[in-house]
């Protein structure tokens, strides 16, 4: 069965951009020189993720307030919605910031009222933009923004950005809100998950043959500082053409930032089920930790 997903937030804060890298391919750096046009009206597309279809209407920034007034505007944008996804940046954040959580609080109400059923989720898109301190204490700007948001349920937050620096981030966190219904994405996110929390100071991603991280798990006291280093250094082994050498299924040391990261790459030959590549990563100096977590992933994932 079908899925439907809504993209709202102000002009200019990223939603047809992100649309077009995650579902349709469209290359970031791109985008990121040469803008879209502005979105008018509420623009429909349909796409196929894992063993979903999935319905994306990505919305006006621009009708953003008239949407929020007009209730058969409202019916169209909400009705039989599984999951609205409301996208703001750094720079409406910083500037407006309780005006931005008011029109949360407000897309909330309304979900509410058309359909209890439906999920929100929060991205805070533009992560380059930040100031260094402030991206690499995302814990307390969660924090903060929950405050100030403040609704009854405390909604995760997804930080993402375009940048090739971060821009795994924001498949994992499509990944993530998409997860909640691709039973195939749930399946593997459990393995995932079930298999590394036994493991210290661990993360691992699953990469289809778009080089998109399509799931991902880490150890609770994997250094969340590191994510986005990580997704860094990834997307630069992809677009390098580097993978071959570093899909050997041996260990191989990274430098990122001051620390070390061991890192192991196994092709997972699955392209009927579109999936690539078992990207395993530690902070621990342990050789055997990764080829165990490995080993206990792959039987767990119980693809062959
Ligand atoms: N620095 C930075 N710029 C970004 C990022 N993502 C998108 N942009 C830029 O943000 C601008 C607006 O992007 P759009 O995707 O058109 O914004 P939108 O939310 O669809 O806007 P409307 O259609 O008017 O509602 C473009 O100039 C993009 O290049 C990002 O992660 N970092
Ligand atoms: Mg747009």
């Amino acid at each position: 069965m079908g899925k439907k997903v809504v993209l709202l937030g102000r002009a200019g804060v990223g939603k047809s951009t992100l649309k077009e890298i995650i579902f349709e391919g469209n290359n970031p750096e791109e985008l990121m020189i040469h803008s879209l046009a502005p979105t008018r009206g509420m623009e429909t597309s349909i796409y196929s993720w894992l063993d979903i279809e999935l319905s994306v209407f990505d919305t006006s920034g621009q009708e953003l307030k008239n949407l929020l007034k007009d209730e058969s505007e409202q019916l169209i944008a909400f009705g039989g919605v599984d999951i609205v996804i409301y996208i703001f940046d750094y720079e409406i954040w910083h500037s407006d910031s309780q005006e931005i959580a008011d029109e949360i609080k407000e897309v909330n109400k309304i979900m509410r009222r058309i359909n209890k059923q439906a999920q929100l989720m929060l991205i805070f898109h533009k992560i380059d933009l930040i100031p260094k301190i402030i991206r690499n204490n995302v814990k307390i700007l969660t924090y903060q923004i929950q405050n100030i948001v403040n609704l009854p349920i405390k909604h995760s937050i997804y930080f993402t950005s375009i940048d090739q620096d971060y821009i795994y981030s924001i498949h994992n966190a499509f990944s993530e809100i998409i997860s909640r219904f691709s039973e195939k994405n749930f399946s593997l996110k459990k393995a995932l998950d079930s298999t590394i929390s036994n493991f210290s100071e661990c993360i691992c991603y699953i990469t289809d043959y778009n080089n998109s991280i399509i799931v991902q798990s880490k150890s609770n006291n994997f250094n969340i500082n590191l994510i986005y280093e990580t997704y860094r250094i990834f997307y630069n082994l992809s677009r390098d053409n580097k993978n071959s050498t570093y899909n050997d299924g041996k260990q191989h040391l990274l430098n990122v930032d001051d620390k070390i990261l061991r890192m192991l790459m196994i092709p997972l030959e699955a392209p009927n089920l579109n999936l690539k590549l078992l990207v395993v990563a530690t902070e621990s100096l342990e050789e055997d930790l990764l080829n165990n977590l490995a080993k206990k992933i792959l039987s767990n994932l119980n693809i062959y």
